[in-house]
């Protein structure tokens, strides 16, 4: 993303005074949406209070405590029904055939990798592994539903979203063994990928810290967008999961996101665990969907195991976003985390396998739109076969491809921090190479470009 030129562009006096306002009448010529009118003092036959903290509130002699248990859950937005069928056949599922099957093909895929990826941790060729077993409709149907220049900040859970942008088998694998082709250098653990050239933000482990980032990007967008109004303007978008929506970050992001009005979709998947905790234990709203209102935000709860609901809704959101200026909006996507939580995990010593069992059967974004397909004669038994076993053989040979790359040369792990490498930098670099000089049977560097050697090319890059 760049944004060199905004802070010497942007007039923070011109475009951001607050406007002068007399009796709701505006007198600044920029004046947004949302810079309402503050505060006035009511006369003594007003209805309502004008107070600076809840404007428009009117008064009431009735002793009514709000209270949420009693209200009705917030709905599910849904365009298919569990066996495929459209529910609303006026309107469809706006998804032309072909790119149906594109995205059928890309959660297949994703599937299947995931499947592999999997094994081959528990074969010890891997060191960790993350599946998105149930929210593959999530991720790709949300990213077929932006546009490429759109930013994105992802928790984890969202490998899909990468496969829709274009992130190929060799990139997957690359950064899974942190090979010299991961273009992360080899520096962060597997499932942490990022791709500068298609807008997305590396993964950090830290739970949500990606959601003030995405705020604080979708402010850079906003006044991007209105410096370069030739440009498409852009939005950012951040995932996370109703865990990390528990953190101090995801309320400061929110709020942060609404008072500036910035054009960001916030897409929350609720799977049901942070690891082993159960929503249940995690909070006692309706969702994450029900604190968008508190913050001021538009919002909607879709069902995750319904692609075309997924995208439609992201569309929708993507255009609110980006309505006078900008504004965000919260979506709900709900969806039941079908595998462990890791390959760290044993899912059934906190839920019963039946449980997962059961959800596996009943629904899944997968089978769902394979339903719509074979509907419309679109998909069936011999396509299904040939699809699985080309895309088994494609991941393998990727995986294969990878696992015989070297990996990174050594260096990286002290340069990319300072322009010019410190004196205590020179000495650990210094420390290291003559630990493994002195036990090369201890420390094969031979698997990593460039040997040892590779500590004298950065010592001499850097003098
Ligand atoms: C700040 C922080 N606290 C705790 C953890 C450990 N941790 C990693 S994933 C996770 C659960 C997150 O659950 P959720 O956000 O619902 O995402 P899901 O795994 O269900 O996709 C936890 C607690 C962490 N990585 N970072
Ligand atoms: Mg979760």
């Amino acid at each position: 993303m760049s944004l060199r030129y905004t802070s010497r562009r942007i007039r923070p006096g011109k475009l951001w005074s607050p406007p002068t306002c007399l009796n709701g009448s505006h007198t600044s010529k920029v004046t947004f949406g949302w810079q309402k009118c503050r505060s006035v003092a009511s006369t003594a036959s007003a209805e309502k209070v004008l107070f600076p903290g809840a404007l428009n509130s009117e008064f009431t002699n009735t002793l009514n405590f709000l209270r949420p248990s009693n209200k009705k859950a917030i709905p599910t937005y849904r365009v298919l029904d569990q066996y495929g069928e459209v529910l609303d056949k006026e309107t469809g599922v706006d998804t032309e055939d072909g790119e149906a099957l594109t995205l059928y093909q890309n959660m297949v895929c994703l599937s299947i990798m995931d499947l592999l990826m999997f094994e081959a941790q528990r074969q010890g060729r891997l060191s960790f592994y993350m599946v998105s077993a149930g929210e593959e409709g999530i991720a790709i149907g949300s990213a077929s539903a932006l546009s490429p220049s759109d930013v994105i900040f992802c928790q984890y859970r969202e490998s899909g979203v990468y496969m829709q942008r274009g992130f190929t088998l060799d990139q997957f694998m690359s950064q899974l063994f942190a090979n010299s082709k991961d273009a992360g250098l080899g520096r962060n653990m597997p499932v942490h990928y990022g791709s500068k050239e298609l807008n997305i933000h590396t993964i950090s482990s830290t739970l949500a810290t990606q959601i003030p980032h995405a705020a604080g990007a979708a402010y850079a967008l906003k006044l991007q967008n209105m410096q370069q109004p030739g440009v498409p303007p852009r939005i950012a978008v951040c995932f996370f999961g109703e865990g990390a929506a528990s953190e101090g970050d995801f309320h400061a992001a929110l709020n942060i996101a609404a008072t500036r009005q910035v054009p960001a979709i916030f897409i929350c998947r609720n799977n049901g665990y942070a690891i082993s905790t159960p929503t249940s234990d995690q909070y006692r709203g309706d969702g994450i969907a029900s604190r968008g209102a508190g913050y001021g935000i538009d919002t909607l709860r879709v069902d995750g195991n319904d692609i075309f609901a997924v995208r439609r809704a992201t569309k929708e959101a993507r255009r609110r976003a980006l309505e006078d200026g900008g504004r965000p909006i919260l979506i709900e996507m709900m969806a039941y985390r079908v595998g462990h939580h890791s390959t760290s995990d044993d899912s059934f010593a906190y839920r019963q396998k039946l449980e997962v069992e059961d959800w596996k059967r009943r629904d899944n974004p997968i089978t769902r739109l394979r339903k719509w397909l074979e509907g419309r004669n679109l998909w069936n038994e011999d396509k299904e076969k040939e699809l699985r076993s080309r895309t088994r053989k494609d991941v393998l040979k990727a995986f294969e491809r990878a696992e015989k790359e070297k990996l990174p040369p050594i260096k990286h792990a002290f340069d990319g921090v300072y322009e010019k490498l410190t004196q205590e930098q020179r000495l650990h670099i210094e420390e290291l190479k003559d630990i493994l000089q002195r036990y090369p049977k201890e420390y094969d560097v031979d698997q990593y470009e460039g040997g040892v050697k590779s500590l004298d090319q950065l010592l001499d890059e850097k003098n």
